[in-house]
C-alpha cells in the first residue's frame, strides 16, 4: 500500500509541492505565448512535463546546497527562490532580469541562492558540480552539490570524467539525470549502448537509483534518501528520473518523431493532475484551494510579463560590466 502523504511531509509543505507545479508549468507555457509574439528570442526550451523533477528534488535540499542544472533551467530557478518576474524579463533581455538581461534563457544564475547556473553546453554542468563540491569539502563546509541534466549528458566525456573524479577524489555530489528519452530529436535508445542510465554508474562505483520522475513524492522521497547518504558518506550518489517533456526540444521544434500515441501516454502521467487527486483523496486540499492556488500561480505570471515588457534595455555602458578584462 502506497505511504500516505501526510507521514512524509507537512499538510503545508504537501500542498506548496502542487503550487511549485503549477507555477513552474503557468511559466512555461507564458513563456511559450510571449515566444510566439517575439518578446523573447533565441533558444527557448521549456520545461512542461518534467516538473515534478525539480519541485521534489528541491524540496529535499537544504537552502545552502548548490544546484546546478542545463537550459531547460527555468523552473529549477524559480523553485529555488528567484522571482519569476526577473527570471522572466531575464528572458526579455531586460535590465531587471536575474543576470541584468546579460544570460537569458540558457544561462539563469543566482548565486545568494546558491542556484549554480544553467549550462547550455551538454555535460559542462557535470565538472563544475564537481569543483563546486571540492570547495565545499576543502572548506569542510555543510553543504552538497545537486547536479541536474538530461539523457543526451550521459555520453559526453565530461560526464565520465566527472563520475571517476567524484567517487575517485569522494566528492559530496549528487547527480541527477532527468531522463526525458530524447536528446533533441535522438531517442536515447539510439544514442547509447546502455540506454539504461542508473546502470551506467557500477563503472564508477557510485550507488545509483531510479525513480518514477512524474511523482513528486517519488522524486521526494528518492532525492533525500540520496542527499542523506551524501552527507553520511562524503561520496557521490546517483538518481535517474524518468520524465517526458510534453513540448519539443525547444520552440522551434515540432517534436515530429515522436507519435501521438506515445505524447497521450505521457500525458496520462502528467505530475499536476495526478498529484492534486492525491491531494483531494488524502483530504490535502479541496477543489476549491487547488483552483484558488492555478489562479494565483497565473496572476504572479501575468504580473511578471507585464514587469518585463516594461522594464528597461540594458544600457550601453552595461557592455563594459561584469567581465573579467
Ligand atoms: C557539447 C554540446 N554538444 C551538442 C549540443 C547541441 N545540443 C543542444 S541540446 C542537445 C540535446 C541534449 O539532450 P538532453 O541532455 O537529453 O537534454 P533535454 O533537452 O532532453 O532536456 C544537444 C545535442 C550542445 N549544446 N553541447
Ligand atoms: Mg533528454
Amino acid at each position: 500500500m502506497e505511504t500516505k502523504l501526510r507521514a512524509i511531509l507537512s499538510d503545508h509543505e504537501l500542498v506548496r509541492l502542487y503550487e511549485q507545479m503549477a507555477l513552474s508549468r503557468e511559466f512555461e507555457e507564458a513563456c511559450a505565448e510571449q515566444y510566439t509574439k517575439g518578446h523573447i528570442t533565441g533558444f527557448l526550451h521549456l520545461y512542461s512535463g518534467q516538473e515534478a523533477v525539480a519541485v521534489g528534488a528541491t524540496a529535499a535540499l537544504h537552502k545552502d546546497d548548490y544546484i546546478l542544472s542545463a537550459y531547460r533551467e527555468h523552473a529549477q530557478a524559480i523553485v529555488r527562490g528567484a522571482e519569476p518576474k526577473r527570471v522572466m524579463a531575464e528572458l526579455f533581455g531586460k535590465a531587471t532580469g536575474l543576470c541584468k538581461g546579460k544570460g537569458g534563457s540558457m544561462h539563469l544564475f543566482s548565486p545568494d541562492l546558491n542556484f549554480m547556473g544553467g549550462y547550455a553546453i551538454v555535460g559542462g554542468q557535470l565538472p563544475i558540480a564537481c569543483g563546486l563540491a571540492f570547495s565545499a569539502k576543502y572548506r569542510q563546509e555543510d553543504r552538497i552539490t545537486a547536479c541536474f541534466f538530461g539523457d543526451g549528458a550521459v555520453n559526453q566525456g565530461t560526464f565520465h570524467e566527472s563520475l571517476n573524479w567524484a567517487r575517485l577524489w569522494e566528492l559530496p555530489v549528487l547527480f541527477v539525470c532527468e531522463n526525458n528519452f530524447y536528446g533533441i530529436g535522438t531517442e536515447v535508445h539510439r544514442s547509447s549502448a546502455l540506454p539504461t542510465v542508473h546502470k551506467r554508474t557500477c563503472g564508477y562505483d557510485i550507488p545509483s537509483e531510479k525513480v518514477d520522475g512524474m511523482d513528486v513524492i517519488a522524486v521526494f522521497k528518492a532525492v533525500k534518501y540520496a542527499v542523506e547518504k551524501v552527507r553520511e558518506t562524503g561520496r557521490p550518489q546517483f538518481l535517474e528520473a524518468i520524465t517526458y517533456r510534453f513540448r519539443g526540444h525547444s520552440m522551434a521544434d515540432p517534436a515530429k518523431y515522436r507519435s501521438a500515441a506515445e505524447h497521450e501516454i505521457w500525458k496520462a502521467r502528467d505530475p499536476l493532475p495526478n498529484y492534486a487527486r492525491r491531494l483531494l483523496a488524502e483530504g490535502l486540499a479541496t477543489e476549491q484551494e487547488l483552483e484558488a492556488i492555478r489562479q494565483r500561480c497565473g496572476a504572479i505570471v501575468q504580473e511578471a510579463v507585464t514587469f518585463a515588457e516594461a522594464s528597461p534595455w540594458p544600457g550601453e555602458q552595461a557592455v563594459w560590466e561584469d567581465i573579467y578584462v
